[in-house]
């Protein structure tokens, strides 16, 4: 196996990258072989994909495959190797149902039909032995010796972007909500992808390119999310248990969470959000249920102690899974694309089994103390209040805005983010999004002038809220977003940050901060590039870097 998708990738060696037998986040060498062959089958997929889109027969079904088989290669997705050997032959077999329906298209147009060369002549060997030998020709440094380390980290950039965007837009679809103008984007990156490109410059096109792509992912998201679950609305949700039994719901996607909430409706069992779930509680038709309880411990690194302690069963609806601990790992559930050997996987949004074992588990045998945080300010609670923003801003009682967004990441020791939060003067706004906000969320900001300096703007990909309210920003100030008193400090863990990362820079936003770590995948020559076109730099000294974004600002 070699892979370094992402933050935490094992960078003791010269070539940072997991290359012995299990990676550090747990995924064995057979499981990430077959999730790069994968990848490469999808590729296959996508150049049929396109061109039946060209013929006028797109095939929606086959791209809503790409997405969700993409998303099952993410980091801290599924590990079950078992099903990577399922979905292999699920490729192939979808391929080809498009691949005839190409046929049939060009014969009955009268078109000369040309059959898309590489991926899309792969074959899944009969054996496992046979698969893991095709997954060696196919990892992601593939052609390393001929077009060099740029070019493999630049491809490396593309397919973790991609990866991003699926994610996002199979939750989307979970929703109701599709694009073709998205599928289109994905089919065309695929079929790209497959031409082993070398070219830098293309390469660079490509990844943002994606990230225009991704906007659109994430303004379909929104739309699905507020669509499907009204506006996210300023909150207070209690962090503390109240006695009973309780089920602990953690990942990102809502729509389980809804199923959830309506099959224990009158059953008197609680539910508890658990990580990027926290935002649910934002949502009107989410927060009308009663029984979501509360939010209960803190971001994803920290499950093995949450999930430990928590006194009933788990439902873990996407990433992050780590290794399930023997304290719970008879009652953790996966669903949708997640999964880990051996874990009750549930499909269809049937949870009975979840709700049985909650109520065979104790529960919370105590009330605690209430206690409380406030989330909800997507773009609809900030842009409702922009007048007052505007104002604050004029009057100089709010001097500039901090997005800290992202994910820190499993290291321990890290306070890079705490840091920076809790040392942000008094007369800043931190505008925070995706689950590094636990390293502060707690902590008591205070306000100005009624607008509450510490504004949670939801999950990963409300990175689209942030985004329409720098905008809005830079609209009532007639300036760009560029100009405003604005600095982002962005940590990426995974592939869906990158793909924000990608969308940021698609539109010109300049000087991100960029922390935990720098990704392993881009070359320093790379990262010179993205420093030089996009003045990227990676995080320093929270406080040093406070004063820097204050003093740019001033200048
Ligand atoms: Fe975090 Fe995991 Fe949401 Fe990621 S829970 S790390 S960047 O999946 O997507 O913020
Ligand atoms: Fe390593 Fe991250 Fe890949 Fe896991 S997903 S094998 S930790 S680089």
């Amino acid at each position: 196996m070699f892979c370094y998708q992402c933050e935490q990738t094992d960078r003791t060696q010269s070539q940072p990258g997991c290359a012995s037998a299990k990676g550090n986040c747990g995924k064995d060498a057979t499981t990430a072989d077959l999730q790069d062959l994968l990848v490469y089958a999808v590729k296959g997929i996508g150049q049929y994909c396109g061109l039946a889109r060209r013929l006028g027969t797109p095939d929606r079904e086959a791209d809503r495959f790409i997405l969700y088989a993409l998303f099952t290669t993410l980091t801290n997705v599924n590990f079950n190797a078992s099903r990577f050997v399922v979905l292999l032959r699920e490729a192939a077999e979808t391929r080809d149902r498009v691949k005839a329906a190409c046929e049939a298209q060009a014969t009955s147009q009268g078109v000369a039909f040309e059959a898309p060369t590489g991926p899309a002549q792969w074959q899944p060997a009969d054996s496992m032995a046979g698969l893991l030998e095709q997954a060696k020709q196919v990892g992601i440094q593939a052609g390393v010796a001929d077009v060099g380390a740029d070019i493999v980290g630049l491809r490396a950039l593309v397919i973790y972007g991609l990866k991003g965007v699926a994610a996002y837009s199979h939750h989307a679809c979970m929703l109701g909500y599709e694009s073709d103008e998205v599928y289109a984007g994905v089919e065309a990156a695929l079929t790209f992808l497959a031409s082993d490109p070398a070219d830098a410059d293309a390469l660079l096109g490509q990844s943002l390119e994606l990230g225009r792509v991704n906007l659109k992912v994430m303004e379909l998201l929104d739309a699905a999310n507020t669509g499907r679950f009204g506006e996210q609305t300023p909150t207070k949700v209690r962090v503390s248990p109240v006695a009973g039994k309780a089920i602990l719901v953690s990942g990102h996607d809502f729509g389980d969470l809804l199923a959830l909430l309506e099959q224990t409706e009158g059953t008197g069992v609680q539910i508890y959000t658990h990580g990027e779930m926290l935002p649910a509680h934002a949502y009107p038709t989410l927060k009308r249920y009663t029984h979501l309880a509360g939010n209960y411990g803190g971001a994803w690194q920290d499950q093995h102690g949450d999930f430990a302690n928590f006194p009933g069963p788990i439902l873990m609806t996407s990433n992050c899974i780590i290794e399930p601990q023997p304290q719970y790992r008879q009652r953790i559930f996966t669903t949708g694309p997640v999964g880990w050997p051996g874990v009750r996987h549930l499909e269809h949004h049937d949870f009975g089994v979840v709700v049985q074992a909650a109520r065979a588990l104790p529960g919370f045998a105590e009330t605690a103390p209430e206690e409380t945080i406030t989330v909800g300010f997507g773009r609809h609670a900030v842009l409702g209040v922009a007048d007052k923003v505007i104002d604050a801003v004029k009057a100089g009682q709010i001097n500039h805005f901090f997005l800290i967004g992202g994910c820190d990441g499993a290291a321990p020791g890290r306070n890079y983010y705490t840091d920076f939060a809790t040392q942000a003067p008094n007369d800043t706004v931190v505008m925070t999004l995706g689950c590094n906000k636990y390293r502060f969320n707690r902590h008591e900001f205070g306000d100005i002038g009624g607008i509450p300096r510490l504004l949670d703007v939801g999950q990963c990909n409300d990175a689209y809220s942030a985004i329409r309210i720098a905008m809005a920003l830079a609209s009532a100030f007639d300036c760009g977003v560029n100009d405003l008193p604005l600095s982002l400090v962005i940590s990426w863990f995974e592939q869906k940050a990158a793909a924000v990362l990608l969308t940021l820079l698609a539109l010109g936003i300049r000087n991100i901060r960029l922390g935990p770590t720098l990704p392993a995948f881009l070359t320093p020559n790379v990262l010179g590039l993205l420093v030089e076109q996009f003045g990227i730099q990676p995080i320093g000294n929270a406080s040093d870097d406070i004063a820097a974004s204050l003093s740019r600002k001033a200048a």
